[in-house]
């Protein structure tokens, strides 16, 4: 099966989970265990969250604030990435289940697509900071 993430190599991990010793496996049940979040990658708190699924983002067009965290999930069974059009941000490859957070810092409409599918396309509005409540 050929899947276009060639020049995607390190985010691979499903070829990591191979080279899992059993000692790894333990530390890692330990650490689960211990009281950490049960998702692989630790994420912080986020206010809107962004899923990639059937090569769409959803939603298509999300208004946040400055300074606000965003998370992208890859939902599908190909790799994608987030992709700022002005190179603002990148994900770089994102495998199934992948996730990944940005926090922006500058208001502006940002355009992004996906680098292996670039039909794919969405935007975010990012709003001067949201006044205090
Ligand atoms: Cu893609």
């Amino acid at each position: 099966m050929t899947r276009p993430i060639r020049t995607y190599p390190r985010r691979h991990m499903h070829h990591m989970n191979r080279l899992f010793t059993g000692l790894q496996v333990a530390l890692l049940a330990v650490t689960l265990t211990a009281g950490a979040s049960a998702a692989v990658s630790p994420l912080l708190p986020a206010v809107a969250t962004v899923h990639i699924k059937d090569f769409k983002y959803n939603p298509p067009a999300l208004t946040v604030h400055v300074g606000d965290r965003v998370t992208f999930v890859n939902d599908d069974d190909e790799a994608h990435t987030v992709t700022a059009t002005d190179k603002s941000f990148d994900s770089e490859g994102l495998d199934t289940a992948g996730s990944w957070q940005h926090v922006f810092a500058k208001p502006g409409t940002y355009h992004y697509f996906c680098e292996l599918h670039p039909y794919m396309k969405a935007t975010i509005v990012v709003l001067p900071a949201a006044p205090a409540k």
